[in-house]
């Protein structure tokens, strides 16, 4: 049984109810996230189309200008009214969400991140997805300790005060699930980008390298090959990392995250942080470091998060998530408003260093072009690029390309299950195609 909770379960072709559509409209002023909503909820209330009932807005629009609103005028509100601040009321629509193609659960579930509402690199901590496989814990940081044990001189007890005296680095990085986009193995295709690739997500990151600590309790590197990282949820999760990894300084002993303290969803108050490696390794809630000199192949990794190959055989520790990309807009569920200027943008990242170049085709692939890549373009982060695109109101399929400065290329659908066959479950990193249908309306679809 796979432990990514109802994979088999078939998403239904909207995920949008009419009901659902009301409240969005509710929740909802601008933007180009709620190109759907907006369009649609008016469309049904006055009988129009789409665009008649764009371009009717954008002449009242023009109006509005004239009229000086109540903010202009009046007395804003008070200085720390709020004392920890809150998005606006009109964004409360972009949530993480449990995605509709998989059972709703509550302790072993995820939850994904709202792609198609985010700009720029970095995640916003409550928006960060969550993946938990036995529920979160808000954690006493006075009594939470933290062993090193296993293959070195002295074994010792942290508390978070002593690790938080250390020297410590910020770095940005993306962690992924190794699950993410596993649904279009099975040509599921779920409706939206949030659901497609949501179980990514991107900090700024603040620790000790393992390391450090490592040496402090005397590690020897010719003898220690691995570490092992334990979680203190009921999950007991454990996972088997290269020594490689932690001894080049990159592994670190997190604390922080987006300038403040790790949210209790993502481990509070100490996690693991694997860059480039599937989100299974960047052990919350960690309790223990092991060093050993072999694999543990413990339950998590016996299991799970291994790829079942078409000769039937499970490929094991293939933990690194290879160069991936995709379109965030236009993407599934969202509504174009007619012919012109879109600009078309999206996340590109891979686990092996940095993104080299961007490619995006509007023909389904038969012509490729360059995208504008934004800086900072780090190693084992996320890019974002963005592309102009002039739309002619025809059908159309749009997709991204991502290579690494390793010189990889990402493959197509077509090329993975080439290699992979059907039946994975895991590690998903094929281009991405959205078609762009006539009436504006924009879905997920695979080519052949
Ligand atoms: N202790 C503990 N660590 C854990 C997990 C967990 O359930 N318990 N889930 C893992 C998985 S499968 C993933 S994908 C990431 C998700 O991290 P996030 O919840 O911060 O997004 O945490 C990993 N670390
Ligand atoms: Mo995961």
């Amino acid at each position: 049984m796979s432990e990514e909770p109802g994979f088999i379960v078939k998403a239904p072709e909207h995920f949008l109810s009419t009901s659902d559509l009301q409240s969005l409209h509710a929740s909802n002023s601008s933007g180009r996230r709620d190109f759907l909503a907006r369009a649609f909820a008016a469309a049904a209330a006055v009988g129009t189309s789409a665009v008649a009932y764009a371009q009717t807005k954008q002449a009242e629009g023009e109006l509005e200008i004239l009229n000086l609103p109540a903010h202009t005028t009046g007395l804003g509100q008070g200085v720390a009214t709020k004392p920890y601040g809150q998005p606006s009321q009109f964004e409360a629509n972009v949530q993480r969400r449990q995605s509709p193609g998989l059972t709703q659960t509550t302790q072993a579930s995820v939850s994904f991140a709202p792609l198609q509402s985010l700009f720029g690199i970095v995640t916003p901590s409550g928006l960060h997805f969550e993946r938990h496989h036995q529920g979160w814990w808000d954690i006493d940081p006075t009594k939470h300790r933290f062993m090193v044990n296993g293959l070195v001189k002295t074994p010792r007890v942290f508390t978070m005060d002593d690790l938080m005296r250390l020297p410590s680095v910020s770095r940005f990085h993306f962690i992924e699930c190794g699950a993410n986009t596993g649904m279009e193995w099975g040509n599921v295709a779920v409706p939206t980008v949030q659901y497609t690739h949501g179980m990514l997500s991107c900090s700024e990151f603040t620790g000790v390298p393992l390391i450090h600590v490592l040496n402090q309790c005397g590690v020897d590197l010719k003898t220690a090959q691995f570490v092992l990282a334990e979680g203190g949820d009921g999950s007991s999760l454990t996972r088997t990392i290269p020594m490689s990894l932690v001894s080049s300084g990159e592994v670190l002993l997190a604390y922080g995250q987006n300038g403040e303290m790790l949210r209790p969803e993502n481990g509070y108050p100490l996690r693991l942080v694997v860059p480039g490696v599937q989100g299974v390794s960047w052990v919350k809630y960690l309790r223990r470091i092991k060093v050993g000199d072999k694999p543990w192949a413990t339950k998590d990794e016996a299991v799970h998060y291994m790829d079942l190959m078409p000769d039937g055989q499970h490929r094991q520790y293939s933990s690194i998530q290879e160069c991936k990309s995709v379109v965030t807009t236009p993407s599934g569920g969202q509504l174009l408003q007619g012919k012109g200027f879109y600009n078309i943008t999206g996340l590109a990242w891979s686990g092996k260093g940095a993104i080299k170049k961007v490619d995006v085709s509007v023909d389904g692939g038969i012509n490729w072009k360059p995208a504008r890549m934004e800086t900072p373009v780090m190693r084992k982060c996320l890019t974002r690029f963005n592309m102009d695109w002039v739309w002619d109101g025809k059908a159309c399929i749009i997709q991204s390309r991502a290579s690494d400065d390793t010189g990889y290329v990402q493959p197509s659908m077509v090329q993975l299950r080439a290699v992979r066959g059907t039946r994975s479950i895991y590690h998903n990193n094929a281009i991405q195609s959205w078609l762009v249908q006539e009436s504006g309306e924009v879905k997920n679809v695979q080519t052949t």
